[in-house]
């Protein structure tokens, strides 16, 4: 690749392992496992295999969210899935999601183990399966669903695109930032006018609209996602921010968002969960060695 020259497509595509950009090592244009490798299984009726990324998030808070609730069937185990070192494409987790993309959530409350991928999908199947967090019926049921599918088709453009262009890829091209810097503040408009009408994204109730919508939108809000809250003045989105710290204070959103998070704070990553104490002892503060 030569950034400084124009580039005129070949007639076949071909894959160039060298294309560079983070994230350039665990791209392939191939599906399927590399390696054979089984997935852990732990006690509880829910196995759950991820990495705190927001589609990660998504999960660990409405498991929290389930179990605050009062339903000990949201139970969990949460793995640890490298994905920076390719661990999604060992023979078991492709089996559990042929896509190879975390998260992936076993339920195995029943007597055939059900996998279930897609983030928005294991939102679905939880808020059913426990009647939680989702409107039973009719147009709360409706806008809420519209706003979680919103998020599903809406994030691969904050994410796969503008952050990809804006802070991964091994050059600055303007038409592709420009492209979705206009993308991405126009869909922050879009929630904020919706969060000007509404308290929730549903209506006035919390559902898995939020739960979906907060992880990405309510970090980019807070500037905390690729370093673009000042290029794209994030501040002027008001009511985007006022949802995005109501969530914030919930337990559940503080507990969800720790969930096999590598990065940040010591204190804020729970690499692994395996049991509701793990937050009081098992943090990466806790458990590193003493330093001398
Ligand atoms: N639409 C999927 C997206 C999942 C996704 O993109 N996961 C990323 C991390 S946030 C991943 O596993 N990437 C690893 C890879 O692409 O190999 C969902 O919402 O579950």
């Amino acid at each position: 690749m030569n950034a400084e020259l124009p580039y005129t497509p070949p007639t076949v595509w071909s894959w160039n392992k060298e294309s560079g950009g983070r994230f350039a090592n665990i791209n392939r244009p191939i599906a399927g496992k590399t390696h054979d490798k089984d997935l852990p299984v732990g006690r509880h009726p829910l196995q759950l295999y991820s990495v705190g990324t927001p589609n990660g998030v998504k999960v660990t808070v409405m498991l929290e969210e389930l179990l605050a609730l009062g339903h000990a069937g949201a139970e969990y185990d949460a793995w640890l899935i490298r994905i920076n070192e390719g661990e999604q494409f060992g023979s078991g987790f492709v089996a559990a999601n042929p896509n190879s993309k975390i998260p992936v959530l076993v339920d195995r409350s029943g007597t055939t183990p059900i996998r279930v991928f897609e983030s928005g999908a294991i939102l679905l199947h939880l808020a059913e399966k426990f009647g939680a967090l989702l409107p039973a019926a009719g147009a709360a049921r409706a806008e809420c669903l519209s706003w979680l599918f919103w998020q599903m088709g809406a994030a691969p453009f904050l994410g796969g695109g503008f952050g990809h262009f804006y802070a991964y890829a091994p050059s600055k091209i303007e038409y592709a930032i420009d492209r979705y810097a206009m993308e991405v503040k126009r869909q922050l408009d879009v929630l904020d006018r919706r969060l000007g009408e509404s308290r929730y994204l549903a209506g006035d109730e919390y559902t898995i609209a939020d739960i979906a919508v907060w992880p990405w939108y309510g970090t980019l809000a807070k500037g905390q996602l690729y370093g673009a809250g000042e290029f794209l003045q994030v501040q002027d989105y008001a009511n985007v921010l006022r949802w995005t710290d109501e969530i914030a204070r919930r337990p559940a959103a503080q507990r969800g968002r720790m969930v096999n998070r590598t990065w940040g704070q010591p204190s804020s990553q729970l690499h692994e969960r395996h049991d509701a104490s793990d937050f009081e002892f098992r943090t990466a503060d806790k458990l590193a060695p003493s330093s001398p």
